[in-house]
């Protein structure tokens, strides 16, 4: 059954594939799975035609058939369960996939969004400046592991999986920050991912949304 994903009508990072469709994108088009898209406002989300996909009135849901989704985590693992591709067969290699699945969701990115909610939310705050340094260290603690424990491999363990998929989205969101730079094995990993070409038929199709968007 084709599976119907939503997206934003008009992306705030304007297509640079930071929302998060992009990672449900992207592990559909590593399993060949055709899908459609639903856009939708920032004040559809909150209405509850939307809410009765998604709790928490936001992007990405995953509609197939009976089956609703949300959380991309949630979502990613779904697809990456039923279609091969994204998963080991060893049973021991997938349940390390998956621990690494939610070490990028779970442990990684958090200190990742709360910098952006503070560059979003806070800049007018008389401490946002002296906050900042902070925010960037609870990352750079992360990223120091990730980082060591990466070393020369290509992918965190064996294979490309969708562990590799969710952490390179999670690191993306660092874009437009200097953090990633000072770590080479992790940026070359963000590239490897990009290169991949689901990632690249995945990003064009989010991209070409806000570009006829913006054309209005
Ligand atoms: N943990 C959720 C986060 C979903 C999320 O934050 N979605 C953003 C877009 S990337 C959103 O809908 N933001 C609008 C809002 O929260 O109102 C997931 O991974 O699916």
């Amino acid at each position: 059954m084709r599976p119907t994903i939503t997206a934003f009508e008009a992306s705030p990072d304007r297509g640079q594939g930071l929302a998060r469709d992009m990672r449900v994108r992207w592990a559909l088009e590593e399993v060949g799975q055709p899908y459609d898209v639903r856009l939708v406002s920032f004040a559809e989300m909150k209405q509850p035609a939307h809410r009765a996909l998604h709790p928490f009135g936001q992007i990405p849901t995953y509609e197939e058939g009976d089956l609703v989704l949300f959380e991309t985590g949630a979502i990613v693992l779904h697809i990456a369960e039923r279609r091969a591709g994204l998963l080991p067969t060893d049973a021991n290699a997938r349940a390390r996939a998956i621990a690494w699945m939610f070490a990028a969701l779970n442990t990684v990115e958090p200190p990742i969004v709360e910098l952006e909610a503070a560059s979003l939310l806070e800049e007018d705050k008389s401490w946002h400046r002296e906050r900042l340094p902070l925010l960037e260290q609870r990352i750079r603690v992360r990223l120091d592991v990730l980082s060591t424990r990466l070393g020369n491999s290509e992918w965190l363990d064996g294979a490309f999986s969708a562990a590799d998929l969710l952490m390179v989205t999670v690191l993306r969101r660092l874009t437009g920050s200097d953090i990633l730079e000072g770590y080479p094995n992790l940026s070359a990993f963000v590239a490897r991912g990009e290169a991949r070409p689901a990632y690249q038929r995945a990003f064009a199709d989010q991209l070409a949304v806000f570009t006829a968007a913006s054309r209005g």
